[in-house]
């Protein structure tokens, strides 16, 4: 017998401020979900963790446009999407929330001890604030004009129409989303990861992933090759952790800080709930345990890089030993968008239609390793076609047959032909197959290996012609309806990870001995079927005609006709932006001289100079000779100002010194620069600094 593993599968915790789409689904709940039955079934010791997560910038936004508290809104879409995953069969051993104490003290003792030990450093920075509010403007508080595309409605974090990760402060035309004032800008202190120092270890560490999947290791790559930098872990808000140290007053954890140490706290409360409250050290802290993590792939940073870097800094913790991230899936050919309701929704689709047709749909489409699409012609096609078709008709046939010719009863003491026991073994190679797919997150290709054995299930079927059978051969016939069962039951488990609920009807009614999950996945083509009693039969899947897709259809287009108007208004906007942004630029240059690039500018060295000493120079009643510190250097300067400044009168003062221009002759002296002044006709004023106390060197820019 192969050793049994132990496993703490893990899925992203969705943010409580919306509910759960079908894009959520595929990156991050049913691919781990169907891993877990999986590995249920192969008799593998698994713990399947979520949660919600309840902190963050756009809960507080949301609440607020709502009209409600962060804790209000999070406790409604608690209960809306632990109902949406249970609805749709992904069943978690525990489904948390990161506002819980356990949470909140977990994520404080990660933070105090990385403080104690030194890992964390303090910083100032400048942040915008909100002064009608009195607030800091932590990320997606502040919006404004994408200083790269010209998006007018750039967030603080991120520009969403190119994709920049934007600094802030670079914001065009900054405004408060809650006030919509102009911010200003104020200094805040910080902690910070200081990421740099774990580089090395990141690096050795994920080198020994020789199996990752390559978005994640590509991604990591690149944040390798840039550097690891400074990761600010709290903010300036009222709403999230309390910062555990003194003088903290209204600074929080980031989110991204503590909402993965929230897989932790998820399974401690798991821990107590089956009453033995020190179980989860042996998911978390024993080194036998596998750390599965599924997410999608706009996460892989904070999986693969930011928590294995705090569980490090942490004692004994395991890190992840795989991260199956999936790509992004698309809705009939474009990109899903939650602000703008371009969706499925998983509290409507559970309204209208069953969960098992749109698992199946989905593990047959999953974005595993690029991009897929979600259609409503696809789902209708895999119910239809496959579902109801191939793996609904084998069933249907045989249990309809059974019912007619054999009231409904297995047959027993039967003789199998080498027909019969090949189409058993196809069952065995099958399940085994399958199940190794899953095992590597191949449910694409692991969802048609199981369909393939009902296709050989029905070729079985035609190929021994039971009704003809029946009239020649009843003994023989007895034998293929028999074969058949077990066929039927070797189906059951295939299934079962894809589609729960159908797998459970079916265990139902064909009255199979004991439960679903007494059999491991490797022997169910092995299961006793003989003499069991088919309860009534029942239809397990029902075509889906136009008509019934149809009102979903009409609610995308609507959704599309609106993107589209919106779209094509902030395509306006940014051309708009970019016109007058080249006509400002166009327009310096009314003088024919024409416009300089800041790249041309910076060719020009301008430094502050402090005069040292100055003296006439004999027959040159305009020119100064003055000796210039430039901090490293000291420069022989003729200047044309004798006319207006006395040599005492220059001397100690900061001039502004252009020093590299070429070196040139004047009266016999070589002057080894120039100052800038202000000139008219007939007066030379030396340009000089606002403050006296400018070290002599400093660059001008
Ligand atoms: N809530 C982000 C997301 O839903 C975030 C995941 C947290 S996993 C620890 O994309
Ligand atoms: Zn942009």
């Amino acid at each position: 017998m192969t050793k049994k593993r132990k496993i703490l599968v893990t899925s992203a915790l969705p943010y409580s401020n919306g509910p759960i789409h079908i894009g959520h689904i595929a990156g991050a709940y049913l691919p781990a979900d169907i891993f877990v039955r999986y590995h249920r079934l192969k008799g593998d010791d698994v713990v399947f963790i979520c949660g919600a997560d309840e902190h963050g910038v756009p809960i507080t936004i949301a609440a607020r446009k709502r009209g409600i508290t962060p804790q209000q809104l999070v406790d409604e879409y608690y209960v809306l999407n632990r109902d949406s995953f249970a609805g749709l069969g992904i069943k978690f051993d525990n489904f948390s929330r990161t506002s819980l104490p356990i949470h909140h003290a977990t994520s404080q003792e990660f933070f105090l001890k990385m403080h104690r030990d030194g890992k964390l450093v303090s910083k100032e920075s400048k942040q915008f604030y909100d002064e009608e509010h009195k607030m800091f403007l932590a990320d997606r508080y502040v919006q404004g004009t994408c200083p790269h595309c010209g998006n007018t409605n750039a967030r603080g974090d991120q520009c969403e129409k190119c994709g920049s990760w934007l600094d802030p402060l670079s914001l065009i035309n900054p405004r408060s989303v809650i006030s919509g004032t102009v911010p200003v800008v104020k200094s805040t202190t910080h902690w910070y990861l200081p990421m740099a120092r774990f580089q090395k270890d990141l690096e050795e560490w994920l080198a020994t992933k020789k199996d990752w999947k390559d978005n994640v290791m590509n991604y990591c790559g690149g944040w390798f090759k840039e550097g690891l930098g400074d990761r600010a872990i709290t903010r300036d808000l009222e709403w999230g952790i309390p910062v555990p140290l003194p003088d903290s007053e209204g600074k929080v954890l980031y989110v991204w800080f503590d909402a993965p140490i929230g897989y932790i706290s998820a399974t401690k409360e798991w821990a107590e709930k089956i009453g033995e409250p020190e179980r989860w050290k042996d998911y978390w802290k024993n080194p036998e345990c596998e750390l599965i993590h599924f997410i999608g792939k706009d996460n892989i940073v904070f999986h693969a890089i930011f928590f294995p870097a705090v569980l490090m800094a942490q004692d004994g913790y395991n890190l992840p030993s795989q991260i199956p991230a999936n790509e992004f899936l698309n809705l009939e050919g474009r990109k899903l968008s939650t602000s703008r309701d371009y969706a499925v929704w998983v509290p409507d689709y559970l309204k209208s239609f069953a969960p098992d047709i749109l698992r199946y749909t989905l593990a047959a489409n999953l974005p595993e390793n690029k991009d897929a699409d979600f259609s409503w012609k696809t789902l209708q096609r895999c119910n239809n076609d496959e579902l109801a078709n191939i793996l609904g008709n084998f069933i249907n046939r045989t249990v309809t047959f059974l019912g007619k010719y054999f009231d409904g009863k297995v047959p027993e003491n039967v003789k199998l032909s080498a027909e019969d026991e090949a189409v058993i073994d196809e069952m065995r190679l099958g399940l085994q197959e399958t199940g190794d797919l899953i095992d590597h997150y191949k449910n694409r290709q692991a969802v048609g290996r199981a369909m393939d054995m009902a296709r050989a299930a029905n070729r079985y079927y035609d190929a021994m012609e039971p009704w003809k059978l029946r009239k020649e051969d009843m003994e023989r016939c007895g034998a293929v309806m028999y074969t058949c069962a077990r066929i039927i039951r070797a189906l059951n488990t295939v299934f079962h990870p894809f589609i729960p609920f159908f797998a459970d009807s079916l265990f139902d009614m064909m009255n199979f001995p004991g439960k679903l999950t007494d059999a491991e996945w490797d022997d169910a083509w092995k299961e006793e079927v003989a003499g069991i009693t088919i309860k009534e039969p029942r239809i397990l899947f029902s075509k889906l005609e136009d008509k019934d897709i149809a009102p979903e259809l009409e609610r995308l287009a609507k959704a599309v006709e609106r993107m589209e108007k919106e779209e094509a208004a902030e395509k306006k906007a940014a051309d708009e932006y970019a016109k007058s942004a080249s006509e400002k630029a166009a327009s310096v240059p009314s003088a024919p001289e024409g416009v300089i690039t800041i790249e041309e500018l910076g060719k020009v060295i301008l430094k502050v100079g402090r005069i040292l000493e100055a003296e006439n120079v004999p027959k040159a009643d305009k020119l100064l000779k003055l000796k210039v510190d430039l901090g490293g250097e000291t420069r022989q300067i003729l200047a044309g100002i004798a006319l207006y400044y006395k040599p005492e009168e220059v001397v100690g003062k900061n001039v502004i010194v252009v020093c590299n221009l070429p070196f040139r002759k004047l009266r016999g002296f070589e002057s080894q620069g120039m100052l800038l002044c202000a000139c008219t006709d007939d007066k030379v004023t030396l340009l000089t600094t606002e403050k006296t106390d400018v070290a002599p060197g400093t660059p001008i820019q």
